[in-house]
């Protein structure tokens, strides 16, 4: 059984206290690996080699090499993209053609932050008269990243991208269900030219190794990805020591489908948001708003896509793989019970594969109709491939029940009237909307973050190098 260490200081470290912890693969719920079990000695030891980069090679490192680096680094992932993407499906169970995409998609944001670390500067500002006052983005320090295991390469492509791309060092702390890929390219990062200590990655437990990072006075700003629970736990312990908190929380997005819609268009795009990583994706399409007029047409084509889904192991090309892990899966069988017994009916249920082996986490993908507004399958992210229908009667009503949850993640806004698009784009609670498609392509260009329980602070895009810096006013006196 392959056996990992941390990636500290340039080099693998055997967790201090010699513990492990079994890395189980979701399609057939067996170990396969072994994993550092990181405790707050190791976490300590990372930070003191990101400081020292910080304060060494890597701090005195131009921005335009820091972009090479990571240009090269783009480079080597996409020359390893394959075995990446094997990886990573072994990992997370996630079809081979989705961690693909996310193999693709992490070169991507290294190339699009290798271009932009040398266009992030600071401005003039008028003052008075015999004054020259400017501004310049600095970078943080050491920034700490708390990464979820649902898509770990992209989210550690977008948050240590942008990151390194600013000047700070990082240390990651993965995910305990997924974190084989974030080790390796750790390592690709060492062969693309990035310093020792510049990129930590130390592995294991959230309340262990997690919650050490998120408490450590040396950590100058923190990244978590993850629950909302958790987020504002880490948030807390972040600001003991006054570290700023990027937090991306998750949501139930709704995708809200007026009579007018190209519906040929949409069918596709309604199925592929909660589809996609069995419904594991932050930004899920989890509740499909429909215009009464058209609920049942379209719930009737709804149910018969979802009728034929198939989950199954990622070796069967499934349509969905298995949840992360058993947690997940009961989790999710949870919510369908409360379903049941509060009689939402359940408009179509795809199938498991017969291969899927009778250990993995499976769940069948399956679309429920005229869920209660109030209900909790209706307000709650559940995190599995579960679609909650929802009629709704006007614009008005639309936006309530778009906005009447806590979270304010995405939006997809279906219809052909302009006007309309725009008003609700403006009004409705959420960090991304799209309009008559449901996220773009996942555009690495695009900021993404969220209001309420979803978050704060920007991600992706150019705007996530601004949460990476601080800025310093420098005014100076002539003469
Ligand atoms: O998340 P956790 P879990 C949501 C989703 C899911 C639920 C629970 O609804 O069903 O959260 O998933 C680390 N101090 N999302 O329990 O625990 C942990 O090790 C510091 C949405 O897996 O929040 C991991 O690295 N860190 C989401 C990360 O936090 C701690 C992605 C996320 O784990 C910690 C994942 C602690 N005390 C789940 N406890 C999204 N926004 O995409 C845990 N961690």
């Amino acid at each position: 059984m392959q056996e990992a260490m941390h990636f500290i200081g340039g080099d693998w470290v055997p967790p201090g206290s010699r513990e492990t912890i079994e890395a189980v693969d979701p399609s057939d719920g067996q170990p396969f690996a072994r994993l550092a079990r990181g405790n707050a000695d190791d976490v300590d030891a990372a930070v003191r080699a990101a400081r020292a980069a910080y304060e060494g090679a890597w701090g005195d490192t131009s921005a335009v090499e820091r972009g090479r680096v990571l240009a090269r680094l783009s480079q080597l992932v996409a020359e390893h993209r394959e075995a990446l993407a094997q990886l990573e499906s072994r990992d997370t169970g996630k079809p081979l053609r989705e961690a693909r995409a996310d193999a693709t998609a992490l070169a991507r944001y290294f190339e699009f932050y290798a271009g932009a670390a040398d266009k992030l500067h600071g401005e003039t500002l008028p003052y008075q008269s015999g004054y020259t006052v400017l501004t310049i983005r600095e970078p943080h320090g050491v920034t700490g990243h708390i990464v979820p295991w649902n898509y770990p390469m992209q989210i550690f492509g977008r948050s240590v991208g942008a990151a390194l791309a600013a000047g700070n060092a990082c240390v990651v702390k993965p995910a305990e269900d997924a974190c084989l890929s974030l080790l390796r390219i750790a390592e690709l990062a060492a062969h693309a030219g990035l310093p020792p200590g510049a990129l930590n990655v130390v592995t294991g437990y959230g309340s262990e190794a997690g919650a050490a990072l998120a408490r450590h006075p040396g950590v100058d700003h923190l990244s978590f990805t993850g629950s909302p629970s958790v987020g504002a736990l880490v948030a807390q312990m972040a600001a003991e020591h006054h570290a700023p908190v990027t937090l991306e929380l998750g949501g139930k997005s709704p995708q809200i489908v007026f009579a007018d819609a190209d519906l040929d268009a949409a069918l596709p795009s309604l199925m592929g948001a909660i589809v996609q990583n069995a419904g594991q994706t932050c930004s899920a399409g989890s509740r499909v708003l429909i215009e009464r007029t058209i609920y049942e047409p379209l719930l009737e084509r709804l149910a018969r896509a979802f009728s034929q889904l198939r989950a199954g192991p990622s070796r069967s090309d499934p349509d969905c793989g298995p949840l992360i892990n058993a947690r997940q899966q009961q989790r999710v069988a949870q919510f369908l019970a409360e379903a049941e017994r509060d009689g939402i009916a359940c408009a179509a249920r795809g199938t498991i594969a017969a291969e899927a082996p009778a250990d993995g986490f499976y769940q069948a993908p399956t679309l429920l109709r005229d869920v209660p507004r109030t209900h909790r399958i209706a307000r709650e992210e559940i995190f599995g491939p579960v679609l909650a229908a929802l009629p709704f009667d006007d614009e008005a009503d639309a936006l309530a029940l778009a906005n009447g949850t806590p979270y304010g993640l995405v939006a997809g806004i279906w219809t052909r009237d302009g006007a309309r698009q725009l008003r609700l784009a403006r009004r409705v609670r959420a960090g991304q909307v799209f309009i008559n498609n449901y996220g773009a392509g996942g555009g690495v260009e695009l900021p993404f973050g969220g209001t309420g329980h979803s978050g704060h602070g920007r991600e992706k895009g150019f705007e996530a190098l601004y949460g990476f810096t601080v800025l310093k006013t420098i005014a100076i006196r002539h003469g």
